[in-house]
């Protein structure tokens, strides 16, 4: 899969992808990512961006043929890329839309700045338009890492054997349960006895326990939006009942 990234602060991405999984991906030829700079696209003298907005307002708005031309030079050797905006209008990136991009060929990623972007980029040059959350940002840039990162954790092969499929497929949509790692006591504070006896059904089980009880008090949601096993139903029924 290959991402392209419209920008106008490439720079930004400079280091963010050198590291851990995203970096293995690269390194593996699961994913290639180039990053663009939007002023490459301009053709004037003062390679200009964005302009002031017609009827009036604070703050500038991203110039329509700059975003275009950049998209058709950077697509002009496919049929199929799907062209991403990220913007504080577009609907949530979630592990779904993680999913469904991991499944493609191509993704351009174009990071909004200032005001917003020309309506008209919105209506015939992009496919979809998303944000990763109700927040103020100062641009597309941070959100455009988040979803790089999100779908290429999901391309197969980028993680490790012993981190993959199994545990992904948790993603269920229940909280993580607690962890410990050594020393079993730690200025007092101690570790589970269940975690150190070795029988991991009982292991297994306190997990999953702790992972329904606080989604149940953090994250109501996730569990009223979910499908739940039988087993899963008998178990939150008990959380609840323990709850309050
Ligand atoms: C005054 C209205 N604001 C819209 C909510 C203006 C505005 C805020 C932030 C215009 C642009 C931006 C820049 N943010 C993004 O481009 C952005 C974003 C975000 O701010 N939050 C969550 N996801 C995203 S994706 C792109």
């Amino acid at each position: 899969m290959r991402f392209d990234i419209i920008t106008i602060f490439p720079q930004i991405f400079k280091e963010v992808f050198d590291f851990g999984i995203v970096r293995r991906a690269v390194e593996a030829n699961l994913v290639r990512i180039h990053v663009h700079d939007l002023r490459d696209y301009t053709y004037d003298r003062h390679r200009q961006v964005d302009d002031r907005p017609f009827g009036g307002g604070a703050g500038m708005v991203m110039k329509p043929e700059p975003l275009f031309r950049a998209v058709e030079a950077i697509t002009n050797d496919t049929a199929d890329a799907k062209v991403v905006l990220l913007s504080p209008q577009g609907r949530p990136f979630a592990q779904e839309t993680a999913r469904e991009y991991a499944a493609l060929d191509r993704v351009v990623l174009i990071c909004g700045r200032y005001e917003g972007v020309d309506e008209r980029v919105v209506e015939d040059l992009v496919n979809d338009e998303v944000s990763i959350g109700d927040y103020v940002l100062s641009g597309g840039e941070i959100p455009a890492m988040v979803v790089v990162d999100a779908v290429t954790r999901l391309i197969p092969g980028a993680l490790g054997c012993e981190q993959s499929a199994e545990r992904e497929s948790f993603v269920g949509g229940l909280l993580d349960h607690p962890h410990y790692t050594r020393p079993a006591e730690f200025r007092g504070l101690k570790t589970p006895e269940v975690l150190l006896n070795g029988n991991h059904a009982e292991i297994e089980k306190w997990r999953r326990r702790k992972a329904i009880e606080k989604t149940l008090r953090r994250r109501p949601d996730l569990i009223l939006n979910r499908e739940l096993s039988d087993e899963e139903r008998r178990e939150l029924d008990e959380a609840k009942r323990n709850c309050s």
